[in-house]
Protein backbone atom coordinates (compact mmCIF):
# COMPACT_ATOMS: atom_id res chain seq x y z
CA UNK A 1 0.00 0.00 0.00
CA UNK A 2 1.07 3.69 -0.81
CA UNK A 3 0.19 5.67 1.62
CA UNK A 4 -1.38 6.02 5.44
CA UNK A 5 -4.73 5.71 5.25
CA UNK A 6 -7.43 7.22 7.89
CA UNK A 7 -8.84 4.67 10.46
CA UNK A 8 -12.04 6.21 9.78
CA UNK A 9 -12.03 4.76 6.11
CA UNK A 10 -10.58 1.05 7.49
CA UNK A 11 -13.53 0.97 10.08
CA UNK A 12 -15.47 1.82 7.51
CA UNK A 13 -17.66 -1.31 6.25
CA UNK A 14 -17.32 -1.33 2.65
CA UNK A 15 -18.57 -3.47 -0.33
CA UNK A 16 -16.03 -4.41 -2.66
CA UNK A 17 -17.75 -5.40 -6.51
CA UNK A 18 -14.56 -5.48 -9.05
CA UNK A 19 -11.51 -6.75 -7.91
CA UNK A 20 -9.86 -9.45 -10.30
CA UNK A 21 -8.29 -12.45 -8.10
CA UNK A 22 -4.67 -12.40 -9.77
CA UNK A 23 -4.50 -8.36 -9.80
CA UNK A 24 -5.30 -8.56 -6.17
CA UNK A 25 -2.61 -10.33 -4.83
CA UNK A 26 -0.59 -8.73 -2.53
CA UNK A 27 3.80 -8.04 -2.45
CA UNK A 28 3.20 -10.87 0.76
CA UNK A 29 1.72 -13.29 -1.23
CA UNK A 30 3.82 -12.49 -4.52
CA UNK A 31 6.48 -12.99 -2.01
CA UNK A 32 5.53 -16.72 -1.69
CA UNK A 33 4.56 -17.22 -4.81
CA UNK A 34 8.13 -16.45 -5.73
CA UNK A 35 9.73 -18.52 -3.48
CA UNK A 36 7.92 -21.47 -4.71
CA UNK A 37 8.82 -21.21 -8.46
CA UNK A 38 12.73 -19.47 -8.02
CA UNK A 39 13.52 -20.63 -11.72
CA UNK A 40 11.32 -18.06 -13.11
CA UNK A 41 13.07 -15.63 -12.00
CA UNK A 42 10.46 -12.89 -11.47
CA UNK A 43 11.07 -9.69 -9.31
CA UNK A 44 8.55 -8.01 -6.93
CA UNK A 45 8.95 -4.77 -9.32
CA UNK A 46 7.17 -6.80 -12.22
CA UNK A 47 4.09 -8.10 -10.10
CA UNK A 48 3.08 -4.50 -9.14
CA UNK A 49 2.98 -0.58 -10.19
CA UNK A 50 4.20 1.50 -7.02
CA UNK A 51 3.26 5.18 -5.58
CA UNK A 52 3.55 8.02 -8.02
CA UNK A 53 4.45 5.15 -10.86
CA UNK A 54 2.52 4.53 -14.42
CA UNK A 55 2.24 2.51 -16.86
CA UNK A 56 0.52 2.64 -20.06
CA UNK A 57 -2.64 -0.39 -20.19
CA UNK A 58 -1.12 -2.55 -22.25
CA UNK A 59 1.95 -2.85 -20.19
CA UNK A 60 -0.68 -3.77 -17.12
CA UNK A 61 -1.84 -6.24 -19.07
CA UNK A 62 1.80 -7.69 -19.41
CA UNK A 63 2.16 -7.47 -15.62
CA UNK A 64 -0.93 -9.99 -15.39
CA UNK A 65 0.99 -12.61 -17.33
CA UNK A 66 3.79 -12.37 -15.11
CA UNK A 67 1.33 -13.14 -12.21
CA UNK A 68 -0.20 -16.21 -14.01
CA UNK A 69 3.21 -17.39 -14.66
CA UNK A 70 3.14 -17.55 -10.88
CA UNK A 71 -0.23 -18.72 -9.94
CA UNK A 72 -0.31 -21.88 -12.31
CA UNK A 73 -1.24 -24.78 -10.19
CA UNK A 74 -4.52 -25.54 -7.76
CA UNK A 75 -2.30 -24.99 -4.76
CA UNK A 76 -1.14 -21.35 -5.84
CA UNK A 77 -5.07 -20.51 -6.96
CA UNK A 78 -5.99 -22.00 -3.26
CA UNK A 79 -3.44 -19.43 -1.51
CA UNK A 80 -3.99 -16.65 -3.52
CA UNK A 81 -7.57 -16.31 -3.21
CA UNK A 82 -7.02 -17.37 0.48
CA UNK A 83 -4.91 -14.56 1.30
CA UNK A 84 -7.10 -11.79 -0.83
CA UNK A 85 -10.07 -12.65 0.71
CA UNK A 86 -8.73 -12.02 4.66
CA UNK A 87 -6.82 -9.18 3.25
CA UNK A 88 -10.11 -7.88 1.98
CA UNK A 89 -11.38 -8.70 5.06
CA UNK A 90 -8.68 -7.37 7.53
CA UNK A 91 -9.38 -3.78 5.59
CA UNK A 92 -13.02 -3.46 6.37
CA UNK A 93 -15.12 -5.15 3.31
CA UNK A 94 -17.87 -6.78 4.38
CA UNK A 95 -19.30 -8.17 1.24
CA UNK A 96 -16.69 -9.32 -2.19
CA UNK A 97 -17.46 -10.30 -5.44
CA UNK A 98 -14.28 -11.78 -7.07
CA UNK A 99 -13.56 -12.60 -10.76
CA UNK A 100 -11.20 -14.43 -12.07
CA UNK A 101 -10.82 -15.91 -15.43
CA UNK A 102 -10.70 -19.78 -15.54
CA UNK A 103 -7.62 -21.37 -17.21
CA UNK A 104 -6.58 -24.32 -18.00
CA UNK A 105 -2.55 -25.41 -17.73
CA UNK A 106 -1.19 -28.46 -19.25
CA UNK A 107 1.50 -28.67 -17.48
CA UNK A 108 0.00 -28.56 -13.69
CA UNK A 109 -2.85 -31.01 -14.60
CA UNK A 110 -4.93 -27.16 -13.96
CA UNK A 111 -8.52 -27.36 -15.87
CA UNK A 112 -10.77 -24.49 -16.02
CA UNK A 113 -13.15 -26.42 -14.19
CA UNK A 114 -10.88 -27.06 -11.05
CA UNK A 115 -9.78 -23.54 -11.42
CA UNK A 116 -13.64 -22.14 -10.59
CA UNK A 117 -13.97 -25.10 -7.73
CA UNK A 118 -10.29 -24.20 -5.96
CA UNK A 119 -11.68 -20.81 -5.95
CA UNK A 120 -15.14 -21.93 -4.44
CA UNK A 121 -12.98 -24.04 -1.79
CA UNK A 122 -11.08 -21.10 -1.42
CA UNK A 123 -14.56 -19.01 -0.35
CA UNK A 124 -15.84 -21.78 1.66
CA UNK A 125 -12.64 -21.97 3.69
CA UNK A 126 -12.72 -18.58 5.09
CA UNK A 127 -16.31 -18.91 5.51
CA UNK A 128 -15.61 -22.08 7.75
CA UNK A 129 -12.46 -20.39 9.38
CA UNK A 130 -15.32 -17.24 10.31
CA UNK A 131 -13.98 -14.74 8.19
CA UNK A 132 -15.78 -12.05 8.65
CA UNK A 133 -16.83 -11.38 4.71
CA UNK A 134 -19.00 -12.76 2.53
CA UNK A 135 -17.61 -13.62 -0.69
CA UNK A 136 -19.20 -14.53 -4.22
CA UNK A 137 -17.44 -15.12 -7.39
CA UNK A 138 -18.23 -13.85 -11.19
CA UNK A 139 -16.54 -16.07 -13.59
CA UNK A 140 -14.57 -13.97 -16.39
CA UNK A 141 -14.35 -13.77 -19.81
CA UNK A 142 -10.92 -12.89 -21.01
CA UNK A 143 -12.21 -10.89 -24.80
CA UNK A 144 -8.62 -11.86 -26.01
CA UNK A 145 -9.52 -15.33 -26.48
CA UNK A 146 -12.61 -14.70 -28.68
CA UNK A 147 -16.12 -16.42 -28.99
CA UNK A 148 -15.87 -19.77 -28.50
CA UNK A 149 -14.20 -19.85 -25.38
CA UNK A 150 -16.82 -17.59 -24.21
CA UNK A 151 -19.64 -19.43 -24.48
CA UNK A 152 -18.12 -22.24 -23.10
CA UNK A 153 -16.94 -19.92 -20.13
CA UNK A 154 -20.73 -19.12 -19.90
CA UNK A 155 -21.55 -22.55 -19.77
CA UNK A 156 -19.45 -23.41 -17.04
CA UNK A 157 -20.49 -20.39 -15.42
CA UNK A 158 -23.98 -21.71 -15.49
CA UNK A 159 -23.14 -25.01 -14.40
CA UNK A 160 -21.48 -23.51 -10.87
CA UNK A 161 -24.36 -20.76 -10.72
CA UNK A 162 -26.82 -24.04 -10.43
CA UNK A 163 -24.46 -26.04 -8.16
CA UNK A 164 -22.76 -23.45 -5.97
CA UNK A 165 -25.12 -22.92 -3.56
CA UNK A 166 -25.76 -18.91 -4.40
CA UNK A 167 -21.45 -18.74 -4.72
CA UNK A 168 -21.39 -17.93 -8.29
CA UNK A 169 -23.90 -15.44 -9.36
CA UNK A 170 -22.67 -13.92 -12.66
CA UNK A 171 -20.10 -13.77 -15.39
CA UNK A 172 -17.84 -10.40 -16.46
CA UNK A 173 -16.07 -9.37 -19.69
CA UNK A 174 -12.71 -8.01 -19.32
CA UNK A 175 -8.90 -8.62 -20.57
CA UNK A 176 -6.96 -6.32 -22.88
CA UNK A 177 -9.96 -3.81 -24.41
CA UNK A 178 -7.81 -3.36 -27.49
CA UNK A 179 -8.33 -6.69 -28.38
CA UNK A 180 -11.73 -8.05 -30.12
CA UNK A 181 -15.07 -6.72 -30.57
CA UNK A 182 -17.94 -7.06 -28.33
CA UNK A 183 -20.21 -8.30 -31.28
CA UNK A 184 -18.34 -11.70 -31.54
CA UNK A 185 -19.52 -12.24 -27.60
CA UNK A 186 -22.60 -11.27 -27.80
CA UNK A 187 -24.32 -14.60 -28.52
CA UNK A 188 -22.60 -15.97 -24.89
CA UNK A 189 -23.34 -12.83 -23.52
CA UNK A 190 -27.05 -13.21 -24.12
CA UNK A 191 -27.04 -16.87 -23.08
CA UNK A 192 -25.89 -15.97 -20.28
CA UNK A 193 -28.16 -13.67 -19.22
CA UNK A 194 -30.93 -15.74 -20.44
CA UNK A 195 -30.34 -18.45 -18.08
CA UNK A 196 -29.85 -15.69 -15.29
CA UNK A 197 -25.81 -15.66 -14.38
CA UNK A 198 -25.98 -11.87 -14.10
CA UNK A 199 -23.63 -9.49 -16.08
CA UNK A 200 -21.05 -7.17 -15.20
CA UNK A 201 -19.13 -5.91 -18.31
CA UNK A 202 -16.15 -3.52 -18.82
CA UNK A 203 -17.52 -1.14 -21.28
CA UNK A 204 -15.54 2.18 -22.63
CA UNK A 205 -12.06 1.63 -20.63
CA UNK A 206 -10.50 3.03 -23.57
CA UNK A 207 -11.98 5.79 -26.25
CA UNK A 208 -13.19 5.03 -29.10
CA UNK A 209 -15.32 2.32 -27.98
CA UNK A 210 -18.36 4.27 -27.95
CA UNK A 211 -20.25 1.38 -30.76
CA UNK A 212 -19.23 -1.53 -28.87
CA UNK A 213 -20.46 -0.48 -26.08
CA UNK A 214 -23.66 0.96 -27.51
CA UNK A 215 -24.41 -2.59 -28.77
CA UNK A 216 -23.90 -4.23 -25.47
CA UNK A 217 -25.87 -1.72 -23.42
CA UNK A 218 -28.94 -3.44 -25.29
CA UNK A 219 -28.38 -6.28 -23.74
CA UNK A 220 -28.64 -4.40 -20.58
CA UNK A 221 -25.32 -5.52 -18.52
CA UNK A 222 -26.21 -5.43 -14.89
CA UNK A 223 -23.06 -3.37 -14.11
CA UNK A 224 -20.67 -1.74 -16.03
CA UNK A 225 -16.61 -1.68 -15.12
CA UNK A 226 -15.29 1.75 -15.63
CA UNK A 227 -17.30 2.97 -18.22
CA UNK A 228 -14.01 5.85 -18.71
CA UNK A 229 -15.06 7.31 -21.91
CA UNK A 230 -19.02 7.00 -22.22
CA UNK A 231 -20.14 10.54 -20.96
CA UNK A 232 -19.31 13.06 -23.55
CA UNK A 233 -16.87 15.44 -21.59
CA UNK A 234 -14.58 12.74 -22.96
CA UNK A 235 -15.78 12.06 -26.59
CA UNK A 236 -18.99 9.79 -25.51
CA UNK A 237 -22.36 10.44 -26.37
CA UNK A 238 -25.07 12.00 -24.60
CA UNK A 239 -27.32 9.16 -25.64
CA UNK A 240 -25.22 6.26 -24.45
CA UNK A 241 -25.27 8.24 -20.76
CA UNK A 242 -29.03 8.50 -21.52
CA UNK A 243 -29.14 4.42 -21.85
CA UNK A 244 -27.23 3.92 -18.57
CA UNK A 245 -29.25 6.35 -16.68
CA UNK A 246 -32.66 4.91 -17.69
CA UNK A 247 -31.55 1.08 -16.96
CA UNK A 248 -30.15 2.22 -13.60
CA UNK A 249 -27.06 0.57 -14.42
CA UNK A 250 -24.28 1.11 -12.05
CA UNK A 251 -21.14 1.97 -12.62
CA UNK A 252 -17.72 0.28 -10.76
CA UNK A 253 -14.84 2.92 -10.31
CA UNK A 254 -11.99 2.63 -9.95
CA UNK A 255 -9.28 5.51 -8.98
CA UNK A 256 -6.06 4.55 -8.35
CA UNK A 257 -6.16 1.98 -11.28
CA UNK A 258 -7.48 4.62 -14.35
CA UNK A 259 -4.57 7.12 -12.76
CA UNK A 260 -1.59 4.43 -12.95
CA UNK A 261 -2.74 2.64 -16.19
CA UNK A 262 -3.14 6.23 -17.47
CA UNK A 263 -6.83 5.84 -18.90
CA UNK A 264 -7.64 9.02 -17.08
CA UNK A 265 -4.94 11.92 -16.52
CA UNK A 266 -5.17 12.74 -12.61
CA UNK A 267 -7.35 11.94 -9.71
CA UNK A 268 -9.23 15.14 -10.13
CA UNK A 269 -10.44 14.57 -13.60
CA UNK A 270 -11.16 11.16 -12.58
CA UNK A 271 -15.28 10.12 -14.07
CA UNK A 272 -16.75 9.63 -10.91
CA UNK A 273 -16.81 13.15 -10.40
CA UNK A 274 -19.58 13.53 -13.72
CA UNK A 275 -21.49 10.13 -12.40
CA UNK A 276 -21.42 11.23 -8.34
CA UNK A 277 -22.78 14.44 -8.98
CA UNK A 278 -25.19 13.17 -11.15
CA UNK A 279 -26.70 10.98 -8.56
CA UNK A 280 -26.02 7.92 -10.32
CA UNK A 281 -25.18 4.76 -8.73
CA UNK A 282 -21.36 4.99 -8.36
CA UNK A 283 -19.51 2.32 -6.55
CA UNK A 284 -15.71 2.58 -5.60
CA UNK A 285 -13.45 -0.45 -6.50
CA UNK A 286 -9.74 -1.47 -6.23
CA UNK A 287 -9.74 -3.42 -9.43
CA UNK A 288 -6.30 -5.04 -8.76
CA UNK A 289 -5.08 -4.08 -5.27
CA UNK A 290 -1.91 -5.42 -5.51
CA UNK A 291 -0.52 -4.25 -9.56
CA UNK A 292 -1.88 -0.76 -8.67
CA UNK A 293 -0.48 -0.93 -4.76
CA UNK A 294 -3.84 0.29 -3.49
CA UNK A 295 -6.47 -1.34 -1.31
CA UNK A 296 -10.14 0.13 -1.09
CA UNK A 297 -9.80 2.32 2.06
CA UNK A 298 -7.56 3.93 0.67
CA UNK A 299 -9.33 4.70 -2.46
CA UNK A 300 -12.56 6.01 -0.45
CA UNK A 301 -10.07 8.09 1.31
CA UNK A 302 -8.74 9.46 -2.31
CA UNK A 303 -12.23 9.83 -3.72
CA UNK A 304 -13.10 11.81 -0.69
CA UNK A 305 -9.58 14.12 -0.55
CA UNK A 306 -10.06 14.82 -4.07
CA UNK A 307 -13.90 15.48 -4.45
CA UNK A 308 -14.20 17.02 -1.03
CA UNK A 309 -16.83 14.34 0.42
CA UNK A 310 -17.80 14.94 3.97
CA UNK A 311 -18.01 11.32 6.05
CA UNK A 312 -21.44 11.36 5.87
CA UNK A 313 -21.10 11.93 1.79
CA UNK A 314 -18.67 8.50 2.23
CA UNK A 315 -21.18 6.28 4.35
CA UNK A 316 -23.63 7.06 1.81
CA UNK A 317 -21.74 5.66 -0.79
CA UNK A 318 -20.72 2.47 0.81
CA UNK A 319 -24.05 2.06 2.29
CA UNK A 320 -25.72 2.60 -1.20
CA UNK A 321 -23.25 0.15 -2.96
CA UNK A 322 -25.32 -2.86 -0.89
CA UNK A 323 -28.55 -1.94 -3.72
CA UNK A 324 -25.30 -3.01 -6.36
CA UNK A 325 -24.61 -6.34 -5.49
CA UNK A 326 -25.64 -9.17 -7.24
CA UNK A 327 -26.27 -11.24 -4.45
CA UNK A 328 -30.31 -11.56 -3.61
CA UNK A 329 -32.31 -9.10 -1.40
CA UNK A 330 -31.79 -11.13 1.99
CA UNK A 331 -27.77 -10.69 1.57
CA UNK A 332 -29.03 -7.46 1.00
CA UNK A 333 -31.23 -6.66 4.18
CA UNK A 334 -28.55 -8.44 6.50
CA UNK A 335 -25.97 -5.95 4.69
CA UNK A 336 -27.69 -3.46 5.81
CA UNK A 337 -28.13 -4.26 9.03
CA UNK A 338 -24.96 -4.67 9.86
CA UNK A 339 -24.32 -1.04 8.13
CA UNK A 340 -26.52 0.43 10.40
CA UNK A 341 -24.96 -1.67 13.97
CA UNK A 342 -21.46 -0.70 12.79
CA UNK A 343 -22.53 3.01 12.33
CA UNK A 344 -22.15 4.31 15.86
CA UNK A 345 -18.63 2.78 15.79
CA UNK A 346 -17.48 4.25 13.34
CA UNK A 347 -18.35 7.79 13.63
CA UNK A 348 -17.41 7.58 17.21
C1 LIG B 1 -9.58 -5.17 -18.30
C2 LIG B 1 -8.60 -6.41 -16.64
C3 LIG B 1 -8.13 -5.25 -16.00
O1 LIG B 1 -8.83 -13.04 -14.23
O2 LIG B 1 -6.49 -13.86 -13.96
N1 LIG B 1 -8.17 -7.46 -15.92
N2 LIG B 1 -9.30 -6.37 -17.77
N3 LIG B 1 -9.16 -4.01 -17.74
C4 LIG B 1 -8.42 -4.01 -16.61
N4 LIG B 1 -7.98 -2.80 -16.16
C5 LIG B 1 -6.68 -2.58 -15.61
N5 LIG B 1 -7.50 -5.62 -14.88
C6 LIG B 1 -7.53 -6.98 -14.84
O3 LIG B 1 -7.11 -11.54 -13.22
C7 LIG B 1 -6.31 -10.88 -14.17
C8 LIG B 1 -7.11 -10.62 -15.43
O4 LIG B 1 -8.16 -9.69 -15.16
C9 LIG B 1 -8.41 -8.87 -16.29
C10 LIG B 1 -7.44 -9.32 -17.38
O5 LIG B 1 -8.09 -10.27 -18.20
C11 LIG B 1 -6.34 -9.96 -16.56
O6 LIG B 1 -5.60 -10.92 -17.30
P1 LIG B 1 -7.60 -13.06 -13.36
O7 LIG B 1 -7.91 -13.45 -11.94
Amino acid sequence: MDNEVDVFYQELPKVELHAHLNGSVSSQTIEKLISRKPHLNIEHGMTAIGKGQRRTLDECFQVFKVIHQLVDTEEDILMVAIDVIKEFAADGVKYLELRSTPREEKTTGLTKRSYIETVIKAIQQCRSEGVDIDVRFLVAIDRRNGPEVAMETVKLAEEFMLSSDGLVLGLDLSGDPTVGHGRDLLPALQRAKNCGLKLSLHLSEVPSQLEESELLLNLPPDRIGHGTFLHPEVGGSQSVVDKVVENKIPLELCLTSNVKGQTVPCYSKHHFKYWYQMGHPSVICTDDKGVFSTDLSQEYQLAASTFGLSREDVWKISQQAIDCIFAPDNVKQQLKQKWIDLQPQVFK
